[in-house]
């Protein structure tokens, strides 16, 4: 087999990197190690920048999205028991969507498959050769186990973190920072009316919660515990008391329904200073991870794609590399300002056992601050709804 972009992954970054160069008339294989019905069935993120809305329904991928997302135009903090409207389109004049990641994966597929892709699924033992010739080749094994070859002109890995494509750019090659945080979110799925307009950030002595929303009758709410927390140490009784305490707010009613989905994430932060050697790119968690308390991952793996796409525009139609040259320093840019956000969110809402006394009231005084300070306040709403994409 042969394409001009191989790519590895069909997540968000993997998905929309292919109607991209499609767009621009680029032709792409997309090999992915998961079976359609695995990806399209994962629950993960939740909000869409509004740049991100805009790429969707110029792309003619919006149409669902638009009838069944949820526009916001604002969060709701609270803290201390009280709440607090920050109002994002007062104060950037723009909005947020709420519509779930494995809807959007849906619609990228099917709109993929439409177009005859190709979009490989099941596929295993992917390996990736060859990237510092110009005739880099993926390996692997197609959904019935025969092996095959897929001959590119450059590879592009948009595996997540844990596939192989980081790991095939020489160690001595890439410099990875990391953090990792003392949390873990534990998050469920319930059926259940909407309680709030909006989603609801709070800070609470007993935890940081976050109440979201899937669909009128389905709500998304996740509440830090320890990330080594055993799901048996939470029943569904233990949850909702929980989140009744978390998110208690005078004359409001946190509505209750049938769990169906129950799972905890470790929290960390991540960037591989390095996301491309020879003809191998990386994009998406594939080279950075964030906490998804600035609700960031999914739009910054679109944002590092649609970089991607740009630069091969022009080697494609300009037969310039500079470009491609440039990618990873363009991404980073846009990349440390997406860590040191979500960075800011974590420990400005959750709680640590770790803070003195002193660190506790400065913590409070943040809070504050964000919720009574227009220049503060601008300064959270205008990455929450996601810089320019220039
Ligand atoms: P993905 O989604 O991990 O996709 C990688 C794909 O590659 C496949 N793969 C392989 N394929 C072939 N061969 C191999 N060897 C392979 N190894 C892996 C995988 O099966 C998979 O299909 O990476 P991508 O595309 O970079 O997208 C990243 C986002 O999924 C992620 O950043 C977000 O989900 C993060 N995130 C959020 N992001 C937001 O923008 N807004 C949010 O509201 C938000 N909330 C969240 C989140 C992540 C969460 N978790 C679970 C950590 C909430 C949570 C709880
Ligand atoms: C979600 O709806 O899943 C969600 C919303 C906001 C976040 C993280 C996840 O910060």
């Amino acid at each position: 087999m042969r394409t001009q972009i191989g790519i590895i992954g069909a997540g968000p970054a993997g998905l929309f990197l292919s109607h991209l160069l499609h767009r621009i008339g680029i032709d792409c294989v997309v090999l992915e190690n998961r079976s359609r019905h695995d990806i399209e069935n994962t629950i993960r993120a939740g909000v869409l920048e509004h740049w991100l809305i805009d790429l969707m329904n110029e792309m003619g991928l919006g149409e669902r999205m638009m009838r069944e997302g949820r526009p916001d135009t604002g969060i709701t903090m609270q803290f201390l028991g009280q709440r607090h409207h920050l109002d994002f389109e007062e104060l950037t004049g723009k909005k947020i969507t709420v519509y779930a990641q494995h809807e959007v994966l849906k619609d990228l597929v099917a709109a993929r498959l439409a177009q005859g892709g190709p979009l490989l699924f099941s596929v295993s033992n992917v390996a990736i050769a060859d990237v510092e010739t110009d005739k880099p080749r993926i390996t692997f094994n197609d959904a019935e186990g025969a092996p095959q070859v897929l001959d590119c002109d450059f590879i592009v890995g948009c595996d997540g973190f844990h596939g192989p494509s980081r790991q095939a750019i020489p160690q001595s090659a890439r410099q990875e920072l990391d953090m990792h945080y003392p949390w873990g979110w534990l998050g469920i799925l319930a059926e259940a009316p909407r309680s709030w307009h909006e989603l609801v950030y709070s800070n609470h002595e007993r935890g940081f919660a976050l109440l979201s929303t899937r669909s009128p009758m389905t709500q998304r709410i996740y509440l830090q515990c320890d990330p080594h927390d055993s799901l048996d140490a939470w029943s569904d009784d233990r949850i909702w008391a929980e989140m009744q305490e978390r998110f208690a707010f005078p004359g409001w009613e946190l509505f209750e329904g049938k769990i169906f989905q129950k799972s905890i994430v470790g929290l960390r932060s991540f960037v591989c200073q390095t996301m491309q050697h020879g003809r191998l790119f990386i994009a998406g968690d594939a080279a950075h991870i964030v906490p998804p308390t600035g609700a960031k991952g999914l739009n910054l793996s679109v944002a590092d794609v649609v970089m991607l796409s740009r630069g091969l525009d022009d080697w494609y139609k300009k037969g310039s590399k500079d470009r491609l040259d440039s990618y990873t320093e363009t991404c980073l840019t846009r990349i440390w300002k997406y860590e040191r956000f979500s960075w800011y969110m974590t420990t400005l809402f959750h709680r640590n056992d770790a803070e003195t006394a002193f660190e506790r009231r400065i913590h409070l005084a943040d809070l504050d601050y964000v919720c009574s300070s227009k220049a503060a306040a601008t300064a959270l709403a205008e990455i929450y709804v996601g810089l320019p994409i220039g």
